[in-house]
């Protein structure tokens, strides 16, 4: 089993830090692929992801896994320790939407704040829109105060554990620092939720 993935950029971050609370980071085979190189673009990677996404798993047998939510579902099953993603039907069902609202609401307007304002992107967004990076960012702004809302009176982003959800919000506050994009400042809600997610093994 091989892990092809790209050093600080968020959907391969989603599954380092899944491995990571799961304490098995350091076990996988990994293949560090350079976005900023096009490596990603290269024929022999396109034959793995054919997307030209990172991150990607090779498994044994030769199946090509990519979404980063995809390969951290294999991973939750061959490791099962600590649970992430929900250990009953009602569980399973309320993480994934959880983890989904992050996904669709934070990760992905950040993605296009990013990728359609900084300079390093030009090469790579093409058609590189300033417009659809301002409305983009409204749109994060707006995901910022949801999730400040919901952690005023949850614990964690899922509900009263640690799980997946709370990864994927965490590597979009990652993911915001590349635009200065720091929500916790001026939302105490989240400041008090990145203390807690701090504590967690594998996450500082
Ligand atoms: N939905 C995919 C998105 C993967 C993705 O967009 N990865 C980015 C890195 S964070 C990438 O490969 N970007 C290269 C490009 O779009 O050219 C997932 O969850 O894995």
């Amino acid at each position: 089993m091989k892990l092809y993935t790209a050093d600080r950029a968020p959907n391969p971050d989603r599954v380092k830090y899944f491995l990571s609370a799961k304490g098995k980071w350091d076990e996988i085979d990994k293949q560090e692929i350079s976005i900023i190189e096009k490596q990603h673009r290269q024929p022999d990677y396109l034959a793995i992801s054919p997307l030209g996404h990172v991150p990607a798993l090779v498994l044994d047998d030769g199946t090509a896994l990519t979404e980063s939510r995809a390969i951290c579902t294999y991973f939750e099953s061959v490791y099962p320790d600590p649970n992430l993603m929900g250990r009953d039907a009602k569980e399973r069902a309320v993480i994934e939407m959880w983890d989904r609202r992050v996904e669709l609401t934070y990760l992905v307007a950040m993605a296009g704040w990013f990728r359609h304002s900084h300079p390093a992107m030009a090469e790579l967004e093409v058609p590189q829109v300033a417009d659809w990076a301002q409305s983009c960012q409204g749109k994060v702004e707006k995901a910022a105060d949801f999730f400040a809302d919901r952690l005023s009176n949850s614990e964690f982003v899922a509900g009263d554990r640690f799980t997946i959800a709370d990864i994927t919000l965490h590597v979009g506050f990652g993911f915001g620092r590349i635009v200065k994009f720091k929500p916790w400042e001026s939302r105490p809600a989240l400041a008090a939720w990145r203390e807690r997610i701090a504590a967690v093994p594998g996450m500082s």
